[in-house]
C-alpha cells in the first residue's frame, strides 16, 4: 500500500510536486503557513492540515519543500510544528535548498523523538517537475533512502544517496553554484556580442549548436530573446544559496563574483527568474 503523504509549502515548487504524486496514486495532505493556496489543485477535495503537528500525525512520510533554513525552524519546532510532543515514528523528507547545519540540527531532534530525517534537496524547477525529471540528492542513513525511494521515483531521473546528514544539501550548493556561474556567464556573453553587433538571437543559436549546447541554456536563452523573467527559479532562491555556498566555505574566484553578483542583483530582481540577473549586470 502507498505511504500516506503530508506536503508542506505550497510554493512555485510545491504545487507540482503535489500534483504528480496524486496523479500516481499517492494519498496527500497538505499544510502551507498562509492558507487558501490549496485552491490552485484541479481536485478540489484535496485534504488540508491546519498544522504541521496536525500533518505528521495523519501521514506517514512528511515531504518540506519550503524557502530556507528559518522557514525549516518554524516548521520544525515553533508551536503546532512537526517535532511536537508525541509524534514519532514518522519519516520527515526535507527537499528545500537549506544548509547542511540546519539539517544536522533537524535530524537530531527527529532522532530524539523516533522520527527518521533525510536532506533530500532538488536539482531542476518547475519544468523538470512538471515532467518528472529533478535530479534528488539525498543525506541521511541509506536504509531511510531506501524506503522511501519509491516518492522520489515520479518526481525525478535521478535520486541518489550521497552521504549522511547535510551530505544533499552540500552537494545541492556546489550544483547551485554552478547554476549562478552558468547563468551570469550567459547574461555577460550576450551583452558582450550585443555590444560587438551580435544579434542575441544568432549567440544564442551558435551556443545551442555548439558542444556548449544544453537545455540550461536553450531554456534561459528563450528567456532572454522573450524578455520573459517571470520566476521559474527566482533570482532570491540562488542570492541565499550563495550565501550559504559561502558560509561552507565556498571562497573560489568565480564563487566570490557570482556570490557578489547576485546579491546585490537581489534587491531589484529577487522575485524575478535568476537569468534577470543580465538586467542588473
Ligand atoms: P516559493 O514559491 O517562494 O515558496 C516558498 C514556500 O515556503 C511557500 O509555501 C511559503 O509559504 C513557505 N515558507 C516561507 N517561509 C516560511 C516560514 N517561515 N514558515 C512556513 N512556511 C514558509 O519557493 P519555491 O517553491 O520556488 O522553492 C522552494 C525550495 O526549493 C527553496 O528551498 C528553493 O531554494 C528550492 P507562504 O505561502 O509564503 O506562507
Amino acid at each position: 500500500m502507498k505511504q500516506k503523504i503530508g506536503f508542506i509549502g505550497l510554493g512555485r515548487m510545491g504545487i507540482p510536486m503535489i500534483s504528480r504524486l496524486l496523479e500516481v496514486g499517492y494519498p496527500v495532505t497538505v499544510y502551507n503557513r498562509t492558507p487558501g493556496k490549496e485552491t490552485s489543485f484541479a481536485d478540489k477535495s484535496i485534504s488540508v492540515a491546519f498544522s504541521p503537528e496536525e500533518l505528521i500525525k495523519i501521514t506517514d512520510v512528511v515531504i518540506v519543500m519550503v524557502s530556507d533554513d528559518q522557514a525549516i525552524r518554524d516548521i520544525f519546532t515553533g508551536q503546532g510544528g512537526l517535532l511536537s510532543p508525541g509524534v514519532s515514528g514518522k519519516v520527515i523528507l526535507n527537499m528545500s535548498t537549506v544548509s547542511a547545519q540546519v539539517s544536522k540540527e533537524m535530524a537530531e531532534l527527529c532522532r530524539q523523538q523516533g522520527n527518521q530525517y533525510l536532506d533530500a534537496p532538488v536539482s531542476g524547477s518547475v519544468k523538470q517537475v512538471e515532467t518528472g525529471t529533478l535530479v534528488v540528492m539525498v543525506g541521511g542513513e541509506e536504509d531511510v533512502f531506501w524506503q522511501v525511494k519509491s516518492i522520489f521515483d515520479p518526481l525525478s531521473k535521478l535520486a541518489i544517496h550521497v552521504g549522511g546528514t547535510g551530505a544533499g544539501n552540500s552537494a545541492k550548493l556546489a550544483v547551485n553554484t554552478l547554476l549562478g556561474i552558468m547563468s551570469q556567464g550567459l547574461a555577460e556573453v550576450v551583452l558582450f556580442a550585443k555590444e560587438n553587433g551580435i544579434q542575441s538571437e544568432d549567440l544564442l543559436s551558435i551556443i545551442q549548436n555548439s558542444a556548449m549546447g544544453n537545455t540550461y541554456m536553450k531554456i534561459k536563452g528563450e528567456a532572454i530573446l522573450q524578455e520573459n523573467y517571470q520566476a521559474a527559479f527566482a533570482l532570491k532562491h540562488i542570492a541565499k544559496d550563495l550565501r550559504l555556498a559561502k558560509q561552507s566555505g565556498l571562497n573560489s574566484p568565480l564563487g566570490e563574483t557570482v556570490f557578489k553578483t547576485f546579491q546585490e542583483a537581489e534587491a531589484e530582481y529577487g522575485e524575478e527568474d535568476i537569468i534577470a540577473v543580465i538586467k542588473s549586470l
